[in-house]
């Protein structure tokens, strides 16, 4: 039996904010099927592979009815009689069929909807779970996770500059302990929430829907939040996505009702890391603002993380650039940026070559589809970034990981502070 492509289907399905998506279905001579389904950012920056939307009025312009035309008509003839094994093969073809240098004609989301229901079937044709068709023979680790307690910025009608205010676990001495102590400051966050303020539901990714008078307040309430947990060795993560308020003439923050230019946002920035107990830092500058990315990381890099995801979109050739110009110490992976596994992996060896942490990460708009948790694992990223501690396209992932690390039993090992680039790895141990 083999592992020959033998049929393809597309088909449209919805997403977590009730919008379209693709999902795509890969069969194999062998009777093995293999399914997945894109993601969808709202925070996307201009670098990134792009979805095909049909426009006009129809779902708000945002159908997939040509995306999904597209893998049967092109996609499907293309790779039929393929060996599902060969994904950078099949990663090679998809890219050639679309034939732009961003996806743009046959969609990201079509291509990486394929692209990971391939690699799901071959899995499957292994008889294997993903992880660990993955990883094969090496020793993988199970991801410290990054989880949020607030969302703002656009998954928040912009209620505070500042996009995902996370919390990370580096001490914990498992992935379960580390969501049992999400767990208890997403609560204690909810609790003074509701003491102090608003407390208007939840955003985009689950977490708590800010009503906070300054992005400053969000900090010192994660803060309070963390100390009220009385769990030690839990630090913020912050998810600035300042491209989102910044372009060439500075960064307007304005529920602070103030206006930076590149140096006053990188002291800014600095300055929080003083004054609050910060680990890592993503996306601190606009994406093609380097310059401002690299002050910031000159001089906090050794001690905090500082993370590149707008600013590298899951692009080994910009990871490269980065790197040679110090931009940053780590690189967020989200394959459906950069549109095929293929592509995402190339990213993120392309960082961990540089000795950088890599973070696999989900979208803003996400499903019940789980195959980044094992893209995590398989591909010992070390970190894993999902969104909060509540709904359930993002408790799978975190769930799916629990279920790996039990099947690995005694020889689990969690990534730790071991996920960090060493300068960082040793300032907290
Ligand atoms: C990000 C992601 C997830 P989006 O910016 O890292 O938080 O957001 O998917 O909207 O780009
Ligand atoms: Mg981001």
């Amino acid at each position: 039996m083999s592992a020959r492509i033998t049929s393809i289907t597309g088909r449209q399905v919805w997403d977590s904010r009730g919008r379209p998506t693709v999902e795509a279905e890969v069969a194999l001579q062998s009777g093995a099927v293999g399914r997945a389904i894109a993601p969808a950012g709202a925070s996307r920056g201009v670098h990134e592979a792009v979805d095909l939307r049909d426009g006009g009025k129809r779902l708000a312009g945002l159908g997939v009815d040509r995306a999904v035309a597209g893998i049967g008509q092109e996609i499907a003839p293309a790779l039929l009689g393929m060996d599902a094994r060969d994904q950078r093969d099949v990663d090679r073809v998809l890219c050639q069929v679309d034939g732009t240098p961003n996806k743009a004609r046959l969609g990201a989301n079509a291509i990486v909807a394929v692209s990971m229901a391939v690699l799901q079937a071959a899995a499957a044709d292994a008889h294997e779970p993903l992880w660990r068709y993955l990883a094969g023979d090496r020793t993988v680790r199970i991801p410290l996770p990054e989880i949020q307690i607030f969302g703002g910025g656009a998954h928040a009608g912009r209620r505070t500059d500042v996009q995902d205010f996370m919390i990370m676990c580096p001490g914990a001495d498992s992935f379960r302990t580390a969501l049992e102590i999400t767990h208890d400051v997403y609560r204690e966050a909810g609790r003074l929430m509701e003491a102090n303020g608003p407390l208007a539901g939840v955003a985009d990714e689950g977490g708590w829907w800010p009503g906070f008078k300054s992005n400053e307040d969000a900090l010192d309430t994660l803060a309070r939040a963390i100390d009220r947990s009385g769990h030690k060795d839990v630090y913020i993560s912050l998810d600035i996505a300042a491209n989102e308020f910044g372009d060439e003439s500075g960064y307007a923050m304005a529920l602070d009702g103030r206006r930076l230019s590149g140096a006053e946002m990188a002291e800014r920035m600095i300055g929080w890391t003083k004054r609050y107990p910060i680990l890592s830092l993503e996306d601190p500058a606009g994406q093609d603002d380097w310059t401002t990315m690299a002050s910031v990381t000159r001089a906090i890099g050794t001690r905090v993380q500082v993370v590149g995801d707008d600013v590298l979109v899951t692009n080994a050739g910009r990871v490269t650039e980065a790197a040679g110009r110090d931009v940053c110490n780590a690189a967020l992976i989200k394959v459906n940026q950069v549109g095929t596994v293929s592509e995402a992996k190339a990213a993120l060896d392309a960082a961990a070559a540089r000795g950088w942490g890599t973070i696999v990460s989900a979208r803003s708009g996400e499903t019940e589809d789980v195959t980044i948790a094992h893209l995590a694992v398989g591909w010992d990223a070390g970190q894993f970034k999902v969104g909060s501690f509540t709904r359930s396209e993002r408790m799978a992932k975190w769930n799916e990981i629990l279920r790996i690390e039990e099947a690995m039993g005694s020889r689990a090992v969690f990534a730790g502070a071991s996920a960090f680039a060493p300068g960082i790895r040793k300032s907290l141990t």
